[in-house]
């Protein structure tokens, strides 16, 4: 039987946390499927196909290198439900520090009520990429500072140019 996984996230932007945590999973799949939150809620930076392009182009390259298939999709509505529909038996998901854990655990436990067979899979990043945040990105890149050792190159460039001009 085929594993495939889905690792779900807001991606507003695709960080090398995340990239870091795509790597590691693609490495124990035969398929990993990224899937893009609409994720209204959190009011993201970046429109949806913005964020679904950029995590395509910034993952091409780990595809490659570990002859994994990886789909970026967008998806909206109940995370399971989509897991479902993708055949996937694994949710991937990235564990920071302790402040993660919380939040996971209640998540990781509340989609198990919703279907038992579906496994929660929690990946580490390497201490260089642990620590980092969509959300430090931008509030760093909106103060002037600098965040290029945190997110890839166009996606650089993009999130630059959107805390230059958020109305673009
Ligand atoms: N190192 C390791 N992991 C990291 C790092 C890092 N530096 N940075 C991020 N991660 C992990 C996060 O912990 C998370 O696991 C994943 O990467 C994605 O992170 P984000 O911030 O882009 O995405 P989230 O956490 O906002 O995604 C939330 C979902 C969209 C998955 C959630 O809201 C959801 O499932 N929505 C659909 C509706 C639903 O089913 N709701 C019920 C859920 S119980």
């Amino acid at each position: 039987r085929e594993r495939i996984g889905l690792y779900p996230g807001t991606f507003d932007p695709v960080t090398n946390g995340h990239l870091d945590v795509i790597g590691r999973a693609a490495r124990i799949l035969d398929k990993l499927v990224v899937g893009v939150a609409i994720n209204i809620g959190k009011s993201p930076l970046f429109p949806l196909e913005e964020r679904v392009e950029l995590v395509r182009a910034e993952t091409d390259l780990i595809a490659q290198r570990t002859g994994t298939i990886i789909e970026v999709r967008p998806f909206e509505g109940l995370l399971v439900g989509f897991a479902q529909e993708l055949g996937a038996s694994m949710i991937i998901r990235g564990l920071r520090a302790v402040t993660d854990f919380d939040y996971e655990f209640q998540m990781a436990g509340m989609n198990r009520r919703l279907d038992h067979e579906i496994e929660a899979v929690f990946l580490m990043a390497s201490e260089t990429n642990q620590f980092i945040s969509s959300r430090f990105v931008k509030e760093i890149a909106r103060l002037g500072g600098d965040v290029s050792s945190f997110v890839p190159k166009l996606t650089l460039e993009r999130t630059l140019a959107r805390v230059r001009n958020p109305a673009q």
